[in-house]
């Protein structure tokens, strides 16, 4: 293989990201497959941060009077400029967050699938038209562009978060300001690159319509303060929407936050153990455990337990950790050094409480010394309780037992994070009962699946600490724009609503 270093700046060239990011002395571009610094980049200041604001307010001005279908084809342009730079900004995306191949792709596609979403949507945005109690009046609903939309974004998912954000943004005729995360700058500078492709064969985008700020926190803090930023959208840990949501409040502000998740998997007695086994190892070791959809609990049934555990345990002591572009490879590394120290500081608790821990630890031979591969770990433990409830971004599957379904549902639920979940059963009572008002409490409740990996059609969020916003598909672009009820009387007379009477003189 390759350094990640000697394949990173060919990509970059590749995919038009202009050589004037790279600085030395600026940011570190660090490569969590061989631990490698593979770039230093140009750091944008608070001030230049400002500016983007400012020049995204401008673009607001001028996009939204766009009409929403010719919107769309700025939407489609990008999805066919993300299809040809597909299989470069995949690779940049294994380079960068550590990803196996297949996942690089398909966070990817996961670009191109929102993006064809948008171009649909470009000729819907309904409104309703309502029913009004006065004659001759005509009652509606119509849905306005925004405003700045500033987006957050984590390391995991460098890209395709990102996009759910910025596909639905533009077609509802927002701007957007990016910060992604400081782990993963390179993506987001091919994105733009990519962007800016398709902005230049759709001309006519007003400038600062979708704009990128490489550096720290305080970047995010000035899209969090800014009044001229309408909705700031923040992926990441619950510890920083509790400070997101508040601030942007208290400025009247709109936030959707996704947040953490510390989802689980119910596996009951009737579960086809074959398929829960597949759906349990996708979805826990998957990533390196690194999804906010990672499956990190497990409820299994004590008549299946026996049946199950072993058979995991196998798979866990099989997956192939490595260098994420090979060949056959399940498990990538983590992103650095404290993702590693959290991991382990998280098992050693696990251990003080009696739990029993298979795997988790340091595959040293692979990578270089700054970089981090672990052998995924499955933990048995006594009760649902400690690191159990809550999320350590790793790859740490607990096992729990239950022996009663009401009891499998209250232990699911009795955790902050509410975002995704997931049951095993062929039983349809057990299964109505768990997407039912008195089963899970997530935002994603999902049967014979793990808890990852969800398509883009549907409306993705959770509740609780997952921060009860909703990105991607079914309605989610009502968070994108604003509503307006218009009522308009057409006739010659004035009837006041409620039967008001209010008789005025001559
Ligand atoms: C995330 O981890 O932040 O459902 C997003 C999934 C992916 C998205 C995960 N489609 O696992």
């Amino acid at each position: 293989m390759p350094t990640a270093r000697d394949e990173v700046l060919p990509l970059l060239l590749r995919l038009g990201v202009p050589e004037s990011v790279y600085q030395a002395g600026g940011l570190p571009a660090r490569s969590p497959v061989t631990g490698e610094i593979v770039a230093e980049l140009r750091q944008a200041t608070a001030a230049d941060a400002a500016d983007a604001v400012a020049s995204a307010a401008e673009a607001f001005a001028a996009w939204r009077k766009v009409p929403a279908p010719r919107r769309g084809e700025f939407l489609r342009l990008l999805g066919e400029e993300l299809r040809t730079a597909k299989a470069d900004l995949g690779r940049l995306v294994t380079l960068e967050a550590g990803k196996i191949v297949s996942e690089g792709l398909g966070e990817v596609q996961e670009m191109i699938d929102v993006c064809d979403f948008a171009v649909g949507l470009s000729r819907q945005l309904y409104g309703l038209t309502i029913a009004t109690e006065r004659a001759d009046h005509r009652m509606m609903e119509t849905w306005h562009p925004l405003g700045v939309v500033g987006v957050i974004t984590a390391f995991n998912f460098p890209v395709a978060v990102w996009s759910w954000n910025a596909a639905l943004a533009f077609v509802c005729g927002d701007p957007v300001v990016w910060k992604p995360s400081e782990k993963t700058p390179l993506t987001a500078l091919a994105v733009q690159a990519i962007v800016e492709r398709a902005a230049a064969r759709f001309g006519g985008i007003p400038a600062g319509l979708s704009q990128v700020l490489i550096g720290g926190r305080d970047l995010g803090e000035v899209l969090v303060d800014d009044h001229r930023v309408a909705l700031v959208s923040a992926t990441g840990s619950t510890a920083m929407g509790r400070q997101v949501g508040p601030r942007v409040a208290a400025r009247f502000g709109r936030s959707l936050l996704e947040l953490g998740g510390n989802n689980a998997a119910i596996v009951a007695p009737s579960a086809d153990l074959d398929l829960a086994l597949r759906g349990i190892a996708f979805a826990a070791i998957g990533t390196a455990g690194q999804r906010c959809t990672t499956l990190r609990r497990l409820i299994v049934h004590s008549s299946v337990y026996d049946g199950l555990i072993p058979r995991l345990a196998k798979v866990y002591a099989t997956a192939k950790i490595g260098d994420p572009r090979e060949a056959g490879v399940l498990v990538g590394p983590l992103i650095d050094k404290g993702a590693y120290e959290g991991m382990q500081a998280a098992l050693v608790e696990a251990r003080k409480l009696g739990g029993v821990v298979h795997g988790g630890h340091r595959v040293e031979t692979l990578g270089g010394p700054e970089a981090f591969y672990v052998a995924p770990a499955l933990v048995e433990m006594p009760a649902h309780a400690g690191p159990v409830l809550r999320e350590t971004f790793a790859p740490i599957l607990y096992v729990v037992r239950y022996d009663d379904f009401d009891d499998a549902i209250a232990m699911h639920n009795a955790v902050g994070a509410g975002l995704s979940s997931s049951l095993f059963t062929l039983n349809m009572r057990e299964a109505e009962r768990f997407v039912s008002s008195e089963g899970s409490d997530c935002g994603i409740a999902n049967v014979n699946i793990g808890p990852s990996g969800a398509e883009i059609g549907g409306a993705f969020g959770g509740e609780k600490e997952t921060g009860g916003g909703r990105e991607a598909g079914s309605d989610a672009w009502k968070a994108y724009m604003r509503r307006a009820t218009n009522t308009i009387n057409y006739g010659t007379t004035l009837p006041l609503a409620q039967g008001v009477t209010f008789d005025i003189m001559g």
